[in-house]
């Protein structure tokens, strides 16, 4: 099976199943009914709101995620698109392979159908296992501060079919890049494709590290003008070195330090570019200074090397530092980000719900003394066990949220054996998680929510846990 090259292309007449009804699931289902294909939707129960939606736009959603309901469509599928969520090892995926029905995701759909208008945009991939969404917002900021149509989708939460068919269209699409899509990429050529980090995550829907990081480092494949990969992790480097790209694409890095020739980097209070200048033997160019990226949040290293990330892309797109400059000075972090809540009887409150797994969670435990910290939930088969070791001597309290807390009570109880761990209650996990922590804080204290893990088995999603903690530290009357 062959599928068209173009929005223009033969697509009416083609059957498909969309698997999975949730964010991109909707946005496929909207698309290849427009473009004439006929579709049918299955999946676990889906939001009422959209199980309607999905009829009134004229398919079908079956409510069932086995692979029997396969047979239940009353056609037999040209092809699928699998939502990100589910994993390669999922059932109702085996079964697709089986039936040797072809199984693609929303990337390379919208990928296909990228030329739906006359200019055609250029693709920005960025991916990395933390800074992902800053660094597509920042990119974006960056593009559109110097005159660029661009908007930050995918991952991020803006399914790419949506930006695909917006009614004018875009110069660029900064397509924030999860693993999980990685793995359903298809055959892609990114114009800019930027690998910023890796650490353990989503070990239980890949199976295992190298699974992982090879999803990641298919990112590069195909890359047609510049890849971008971070000078302090080998990984990024290595993948850079190993990937096929087009002939004539330019490897550029971005470093938390000095920057060697073709890199974007930090001199004294500088973040300074020697890749994009002609004489960049012996001179380097300002792009901003660290007190303007301060003025977002107390810089971070990951901060710094997200910025830096984002400066080389935009760099590589020809942006003029005078914008870069402006849309740093001018940038806000999305919430739950590290996002400092303010302070009650001396003790700080800090909201890190984004920190879903031990690497982004790393960065909010390091930039804090005194720490009560809150975390748990679903770990993602990632072993929690070394950072609790590494910050362990900061820790002055812990309380536990969430599906997997024996396991983290466990590792508590033998390594740091004088550190009280409490349990949050079931019903009101994150009313009493706060209670519980202020109850045994201190001034000079920090109260830390940085889960290290997904949020789904308490919380729709990170969000609603972030904003959780922020409706129960408000109540207390932090300012
Ligand atoms: N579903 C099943 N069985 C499964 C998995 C999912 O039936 O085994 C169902 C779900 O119940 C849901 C539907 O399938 O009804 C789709 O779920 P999904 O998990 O694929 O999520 P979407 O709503 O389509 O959102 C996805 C991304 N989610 C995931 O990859 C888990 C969103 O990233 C993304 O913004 C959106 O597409 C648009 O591109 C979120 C995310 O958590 C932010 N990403 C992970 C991360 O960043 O760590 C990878």
């Amino acid at each position: 099976m062959m599928l068209p090259d173009s929005w223009h292309g033969s697509w009416s007449g083609l059957k498909a199943v969309v698997i999975g009804l949730g964010k991109s699931g909707f946005s496929v289902a909207d698309t290849l009914v427009e473009l004439g294909v006929q579709t049918a939707v299955a999946g676990k129960a889906a939001k009422p709101e959209l199980a309607d939606l999905v009829e009134v736009i004229g398919s079908k959603f079956y409510a069932s995620e086995s692979p029997e309901v396969l047979s239940e469509l009353g056609f037999q599928p040209d092809f699928a698109v699998v939502s990100p969520g589910f994993s390669p090892r999922h059932p109702l995926v085996v079964e697709l392979e089986k039936k040797g029905i072809l199984v693609i995701g929303d990337i390379e759909l919208a990928w296909r159908l990228r030329d739906k208008h006359d200019v055609v945009a250029k693709w920005i991939g960025v991916t990395g296992t933390n800074g992902k969404t800053t660094t597509s917002e920042m990119t974006t900021a960056m593009l559109l501060a110097s005159g660029k149509r661009a908007i930050a989708c995918g991952n991020i939460g803006v399914p790419i079919l949506d930006a695909i068919r917006d009614p004018v269209g875009f110069d660029y699409l900064v397509v924030e890049l999860s693993s999980f899509q990685l793995h359903y990429l298809g055959q892609i050529s990114l114009h800019i494709a930027a690998f910023l980090n890796i650490a353990e995550d989503h070990l239980d829907w890949h199976g295992d590290f190298d699974s992982y990081l090879a999803a990641k480092a298919k990112i590069y494949q195909n890359a047609a003008e510049f890849i971008v990969f971070n000078e302090q992790d080998p990984k990024t480097l290595q993948a850079a070195q190993q990937a096929e790209v087009t002939a004539g694409c330019r490897a550029v890095s971005f470093s938390l330090g000095a920057p060697a020739m073709s890199s974007v980097g930090y001199v004294e209070e500088f973040l300074v570019d020697r890749a994009f200048l002609s004489d960049r033997a012996n001179t380097a160019l300002e792009l901003s200074e660290i007190a303007d990226i301060e003025q977002i949040s107390p810089a971070s290293s990951h901060l710094l090397a997200n910025a830096a990330a984002a400066a080389t892309i935009a760099r590589a797109c020809g942006v003029e530092p005078s914008f870069i400059k402006e849309a740093i000075g001018s940038f806000k972090l999305a919430p739950h980000r590290a996002q400092f809540l303010g302070q009650l009887d001396q003790v700080r409150f800090v909201n890190d719900s984004k920190a879903t797994n031990a690497h982004a969670a790393e960065a909010s435990l390091g930039a804090s003394e005194s720490i009560i910290w809150i975390l748990g939930g679903l770990l993602k088969g990632v072993d929690p066990e070394p950072l609790i070791i590494r910050h362990g001597a900061k820790l002055r309290g812990v309380v536990l949220l969430g599906a997997e807390t024996e396991l983290l009570e466990g590792l508590f109880g033998s390594h740091l054996p004088a550190v009280p761990v409490f349990l949050a209650a079931k019903d009101d996990p994150m009313g009493s998680a706060v209670r519980l922590a202020v109850e045994i804080s201190k001034p000079g204290d920090t109260v830390l929510l940085a889960p290290m893990a997904a949020s789904m088995d308490q919380f729709l999603d990170y969000a609603e846990r972030g904003d959780k903690f922020v409706d129960a530290v408000r109540r207390l009357g932090a300012k």
